[in-house]
């Protein structure tokens, strides 16, 4: 198993979008293992987007995200970090596969929804992050696991 970060962002909170997306990773059969809103501090937003401090866009993506209320979630499955960065589609909106949540839901290159963690070691760096006291993660397993995985086909 493996986890994940997910932000909805501050476009997703506003347009009443909160269930819809988070509804979708649910459908998928990723698991929440945490979940949170508020309006995030800058500090945290400038350590989560560090990697595009020198880039032109950077000041005006950490005001945006800033802004209002962000939903930060935890999720959990099988090679989850691709799962989710296939789901959410590409980063801009307009350009992003219907199916995907970008393109089903956006039309925007920075307000683009949804952030999602893009590997190993940026998810590992992300969840400490976000989810910085561990007792706001929740280890469960889901009741019907074993539907949502076949055992005969890992073993195959
Ligand atoms: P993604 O991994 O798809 O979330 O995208 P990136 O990490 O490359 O970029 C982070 C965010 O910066 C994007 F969601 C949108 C914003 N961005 C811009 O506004 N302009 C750019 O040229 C690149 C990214």
């Amino acid at each position: 198993m493996e986890r994940t970060l997910v932000l909805l962002k501050p476009d997703a909170v506003q347009r009443g979008l909160v269930g819809t997306i988070l509804s979708r990773f649910e459908a998928k059969g990723l698991s929440i293992v945490g979940l949170k809103m508020r309006t995030f501090d800058r500090s945290v937003l400038e350590q989560h987007y560090e990697v595009h401090k020198e880039r032109p866009f950077y000041p005006n993506l950490v005001d945006f995200m800033s802004s209002g209320p962000v939903v930060a979630i935890a999720l959990e499955g099988k090679d989850a970090i691709t799962v989710v960065r296939t789901l959410v589609g590409k980063t801009n909106a307009r350009e992003a596969a219907p199916g995907t949540i970008r393109g089903d839901l956006g039309m925007s290159f920075s307000n683009n929804l949804v952030h999602a963690s893009d590997g190993e070691d940026t998810a590992k760096f992300e969840l400490g992050l976000w989810f910085a006291d561990a007792a706001e993660l929740s280890d469960w397993t889901p009741a019907d696991l074993e539907w949502r995985y076949s055992v005969k086909e890992e073993l195959a």
